[in-house]
């Protein structure tokens, strides 16, 4: 496509599109530096200082940024790496325990300031904190860190979005302090009015920095990126697609003819993809779910018999079992993945599930402890069935891989959630115990639905009617039903987003069969 043909096509959708865009959202995105290469620093302080690259199999998956300055990159090969940079310290990163660990703790400090919070990776995370911005302030808030098109800025936008932005900037400046001060992490992040933009604007000053995107802005932001294999979510396969249509730069994405690319797309994804192209993404800040399984997986040169399989299983339950601890709930099924080498040298996955019954042992009450030698017995021998059922031992085999993994969690607000922001609101079980008061950050204002303009306010309420459960008791609040389990005091002083999530939960409990959403749609709804 010549850049001259883009003219018209442009304005209209541009106009078209921009017209529907909102700016009354404040979200900050917040990505580790060096994320792994960090928590090594932290736990062995003599590696500070040094460039230090981390290493899984024969890659540096990572490396702090002094190795950085010395031409390691992500992902490079050990060997180019050391090539590079011959004193670059190298530290094994294939166990992930740790940097789960530190994850999160990150997530929890979040939380502590917003409960919509939304986990992508281990290392990054998006936090919605329109609730917390003050509608009227007495004193102009000031930009912390940098602000992009500084020269620019002096443009506000009429909506009020230049100071909610500018708000938002300073506690992401108290988010990345306190995550310092207490975890002694440095991070960057970025602040705008969608998780987008927010994403994208975060990388463009690193390592620990922070950038504002003023709305207004926004649009030079998207054509600064160039190609739109640079908008988080289209990965290579968009990319082809887009290609074979002749879409190569954000701006002939942004001209494209929508009725072309809904042909070849379908409408959702082109719809959505030529609102990301000029910055607009709608989607919400989606609070994480707690992981449906919890598992781990181990690799090795090769394993011949059940005496080794035995073994080997032993120390993976050790590990996951230790997981599953931590997240406290209690698991009904349990996986077991091997990975058999064939005599033609290739290798086949695969995995086999069942049921497992675990509540022996463990009053339902009490929180889940380490496994009885019992117990540990009872989860070796089901695992050692389902090998049986995969591998035919009386031939001889070879394993390269076993993976235990855990699932079939109650759902919901009994099970005690730790991550979750059920947590704040569950009624207590004993009569004597207090609930955590709510943080003080945690704490929304219920004006918030007042505020939104007429046609919004009334979609949000549908969306919530129809997510109440039919029968309501009459402590519960006149507009909304509670969910079980729940305090209805605390639950009717909550904003109108809590409760929805809450309601949304306890809808959630029923086995819902929902179409897989494709890796655009996952990318900004899921971790
Ligand atoms: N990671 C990985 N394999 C990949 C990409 C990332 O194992 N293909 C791990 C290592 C990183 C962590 O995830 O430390 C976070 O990824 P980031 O892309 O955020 O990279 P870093 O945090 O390491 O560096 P940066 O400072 O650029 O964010
Ligand atoms: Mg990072
Ligand atoms: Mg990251």
């Amino acid at each position: 496509m010549e850049e001259e043909d883009l003219g018209d096509d442009f304005s209209y959708n541009s106009v078209a599109i921009q017209s529907s865009e909102k700016h009354e959202r404040v979200i900050i995105h917040i990505d580790i530096d060096c994320f792994y290469a960090q928590v090594e620093m932290i736990q062995n302080p003599s590696l500070c200082g040094k460039p230090l690259g981390i290493k899984q199999k024969n890659i540096v998956v990572t490396c702090n940024y002094e190795a950085r300055a010395l031409g390691v990159e992500k992902l490079m090969s050990i060997k180019t790496a050391l090539e590079k940079c011959p004193s670059l310290v190298l530290a094994n990163g294939e166990d992930l325990k740790k940097y789960r660990d530190m994850s999160e703790k990150i997530y929890q400090i979040l939380q502590s300031f917003s409960p919509f919070v939304e986990k992508l990776g281990l290392d990054e995370n998006f936090i919605d904190i329109s609730h917390k911005i003050n509608k009227s302030p007495e004193i102009k808030p000031e930009v912390s860190g940098h602000i992009f098109e500084e020269k620019n800025s002096g443009e506000t936008c009429a909506c009020g979005c230049t100071d909610r932005l500018k708000e938002g900037s300073i506690i992401a400046q108290e988010m990345r302090n306190q995550l310092k001060s207490e975890l002694g992490i440095t991070s960057c992040a970025g602040i705008a009015c969608n998780k987008l933009l927010a994403k994208l604007i975060g990388a463009t000053h690193k390592p620990n920095q922070q950038t504002t995107l003023f709305s207004a802005s926004s649009l030079n932001l998207m054509k600064s990126l160039k190609h739109p294999r640079n908008i988080p979510g289209i990965g290579s396969a968009m990319n082809r697609k887009l290609e074979v249509l002749g879409i190569d730069t954000i701006e002939k994405l942004q001209a494209a003819d929508l009725f072309k690319l809904v042909e070849a797309l379908g409408a959702k994804t082109a719809n959505q993809i030529q609102q990301l192209s000029f910055g607009i993404d709608n989607s919400r800040v989606k609070i994480t779910d707690r992981p449906k399984s919890i598992g781990a997986e181990d690799g090795f040169p090769t394993i011949k018999s059940e005496t080794e399989v035995r073994k080997k299983l032993k120390c993976l339950l050790d590990r996951v079992w230790e997981l599953v601890e931590k997240d406290g709930r209690r698991p009904s099924q349990v996986k077991l993945t091997v990975r058999k080498l064939h005599a033609t040298n290739h290798s086949v996955r695969e995995a086999r599930q069942t049921a497992i019954d675990l509540t022996t042992g463990f009053p339902s009450n009490a929180p889940l402890g380490p496994l009885s030698e019992n117990q540990e017995k009872k989860v070796i021998t089901t695992l050692m069935n389902l090998f049986e059922k995969v591998v035919n031992c009386d031939e001889s085999w070879q394993v390269t891989l076993l993976g235990i993994s855990f699932s079939g969690f109650p759902s919901g607000i009994e099970s005690p959630a730790k991550n979750s922001i059920n947590k704040y609101f569950t009624c207590s079980s004993r009569p004597n115990e207090t609930l955590p008061p709510p943080t003080k950050r945690g704490r929304f204002d219920e004006s918030v639905l007042q505020e939104l303009p007429d046609d919004i306010r009334q979609e949000v309420l549908e969306d919530m009617k129809c997510q109440m459960p039919s029968s309501s008791t009459s402590q519960q609040s006149a507009d909304f039903d509670c969910p079980k389990g729940v305090d209805p005091q605390v639950f009717r002083e909550l904003p109108v987003e809590i409760q929805k999530e809450l309601l949304a939960g306890e809808k959630n409990k029923k086995p819902i069969a929902t179409k897989k959403p494709n890796n655009l749609l996952q990318y900004f709804r899921k971790v």
